[in-house]
């Protein structure tokens, strides 16, 4: 009896552990099994966390472009020059503000298919001055002059070495100049068209003397 007892207690001992041990064994496999399925959801969400903040930096960055720091961002400037009024042609966009060490593009669609060739010391205007390559490209051409009898207007800001000649639309179009520079100076600027556009004997009435037309600002922040 006494080895039967005594292997009893150690035999339901065993039984109760093996018990436990084959009942643990699916609870186990169920645990990690949770464990598993509980791993992979936290790394499904860390991921969609990551994507989403991509997504978020992507959009910040994006947004975030007009405005960027200087030295790194492009800015365009879009202008045009409108002939539909009876006075004769006229700017729209006049005054802009950028800052020193970002990259403008100058966007000038002119509907003016009148040339206002250049007279004597602003001749020198003819050429294309102050650009990144020391072009522009002129209804998907880049030149860096246009022949002065086919001068329209300028875009010309002497404080920062910038001179755009736009030449004459064909008749009844229009033509787009596109041209772009860093300036380097802070400051505010006065721009204008050195082509006598204007009216009355000497070209530089009508819009050459309406403010606002044929001349404006460029403020060049820090
Ligand atoms: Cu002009």
């Amino acid at each position: 009896m006494t080895p039967v007892d005594a292997a009893g207690p150690a035999g339901r001992a065993a039984s109760t552990v093996r018990g436990r041990h084959v009942l643990g064994s699916p609870l186990a496999v169920v645990a990690i099994l949770v464990g598993i399925v509980a791993s992979l959801a936290v790394s499904v969400a860390v991921v969609a966390g990551v994507a989403s903040g991509v997504r978020t930096a992507t959009r910040r960055l994006r947004s975030a472009t007009p405005v960027a720091a200087p030295g790194h961002a492009t800015v365009t400037e879009s202008m045009s020059i409108l002939t539909a009024n009876p006075f004769g042609p006229r700017y729209t966009h006049t005054s802009w503000t950028v800052r020193a060490g970002e990259t403008v593009v100058v966007e000038i669609t002119s509907y003016d298919d009148g040339a206002a060739p250049l007279t004597g010391p602003q001749t020198m205007y003819d050429a294309v001055l102050g650009t990144v390559g020391g072009t522009e490209v002129a209804g998907g051409k880049a030149i860096s002059s246009v022949p002065n009898g086919d001068v329209s207007h300028t875009f010309t800001v002497v404080g920062l070495g910038l001179n755009l000649p736009i030449p004459a639309a064909p008749t009844g179009k229009s033509v787009t100049v596109v041209a772009r520079f860093v300036p380097t100076r802070t400051g505010t600027f006065t721009w204008q068209c050195y082509a006598p556009c204007g009216s009355g004997s000497n070209a530089m009435g009508g819009p050459m003397s309406a403010k606002g037309w044929m001349e404006g600002r460029v403020r060049v922040l820090q």
